[in-house]
């Protein structure tokens, strides 16, 4: 037994070595990366708002959803439910973000930019949109990580959202507003664990022709298929 420890100690030793030779400042094999697509049924109106929202504290089973058509309530006009992030895409920008549902009544922190994703790509006038975040960066309670013991994503809550225009609480007479989510009306989030090698797609979840507040939602904001991959990246 002592033999095969020491075996095994080598075989360590040769993989921190190996590690080792990777230029400084470059952790590609350290990556986790989250790669997340969305596709709505026309070309993305570039004005509008498409977001990768998530909840990543694994506190709870409740997740991002859409704000729904009818309500007095408006929050921060993105998402409602429960998330701690969002990548948002708008007028040809990537990026992410830390924020939070606004609860009525309470007086919540400003969101805070946290720059690009790890990488992104725009095909909108297809009506696809990509990114993809370096989990190992992001911090579960919301936030980048600023040291690298901080604890690991575990579970991931996610739905994907379109919101035409951010109306907020206050502005009348509110515009008319247009937003798809996961299900037939943006209540199902998708659950998962943080594993290497899940791939997650579309198989019925989401539908085009939905409506939202009794109309049939306009094909730049109708989500048609989505998919979720994790892989350790380069
Ligand atoms: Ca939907
Ligand atoms: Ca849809």
């Amino acid at each position: 037994m002592r033999r095969l420890a020491a075996v095994v100690l080598l075989a360590a030793g040769w993989l921190l070595g190996g590690c080792a030779a990777i230029p400084a400042g470059v952790q590609g094999a350290l990556r986790q990366l989250l790669d997340l697509r969305m596709t709505v049924r026309g070309a993305v109106d570039e004005n509008a708002y498409y977001l990768f929202v998530l909840d990543t504290n694994g506190r709870d089973s409740e997740g991002p959803e859409v704000i729904a058509p009818l309500t007095n309530f408006l929050g921060n006009g993105r998402a409602t439910g429960v998330y701690q992030h969002y990548v948002e895409y708008h007028q040809g920008q990537f990026e992410l973000f830390r924020d939070q549902p606004e609860q009525e009544g309470q007086v919540v922190p400003p969101r805070v930019a946290l720059g690009q994703p790890f990488s992104f790509d725009s095909g909108s006038s297809q009506g696809t949109l990509r990114c993809s975040l370096d989990l190992n960066k992001v911090e579960a309670q919301g936030g980048l990580k600023t040291n690298a013991a901080d604890p690991d994503i575990q579970q991931i809550e996610i739905n994907f959202i379109t919101v035409n225009e951010i109306v907020l609480p206050g502005s009348l007479p509110p515009t008319p507003r247009q937003s798809d989510g996961l299900g037939t009306d943006g209540t199902n989030f998708i659950t998962f664990r943080v594993n290497n090698g899940l791939v997650i797609g579309n198989t019925g979840l989401e539908q085009p022709g939905e409506f939202f507040g009794g109309q049939q939602l306009d094909a730049a904001y109708d989500l048609v298929d989505f998919r979720i991959e994790i892989r350790q990246g380069g």
